[in-house]
């Protein structure tokens, strides 16, 4: 067989077993009794190999409600790793750098390029420290 036909036909083979996935996710941010708005929220798939980048799935800030909806989407062999960043500074004072919480999603939010359920955090509470709360000063 003609080398590059050969080439041609093992890479449709990689690329149709590479699927398309994504979550979404949204939720409400309160600080105070009041919305907590303008707190940088980030969307990655988690990505364990050497020398492969986290891929950004998506990237908002919470609305003047405090609320937000983030959606995207990635190509993987494997099933993604969603996890979600909420970087705020409710009750940090002028302290420099933002809390940083951690929010891990179940795998069964993974959808195939539209959403068919979003994963609803509802309200949060940013006063709490969540259990998986750390501070970022580069995000
Ligand atoms: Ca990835
Ligand atoms: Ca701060």
């Amino acid at each position: 067989m003609n080398y590059a036909l050969m080439i041609l036909i093992t890479m449709i083979g990689i690329s149709s077993s590479i699927r398309i996935q994504g979550v979404a996710v949204k939720g409400k941010l309160i600080c105070g009794g009041k919305p907590w708005r303008n707190a940088k929220i980030k969307l990655y798939d988690i990505d364990t190999n050497p020398g492969d980048p986290d891929d950004l799935l998506d990237e908002k800030f919470s609305d003047k409600d405090g609320e937000f909806q983030l959606d995207g989407t990635t190509r993987e062999l494997t099933p993604i790793d969603p996890v979600l960043y909420i970087y705020h500074d409710c009750n940090d004072g002028i302290r420099p750098c933002q809390k940083k919480i951690t929010i891990v999603i179940p795998k069964k939010f993974i959808h195939t390029g539209t959403p068919s359920e979003w994963m609803d955090l509802g309200v949060m509470n940013l006063e709490l420290i969540y259990p998986d709360q750390d501070r970022s000063c580069y995000h």
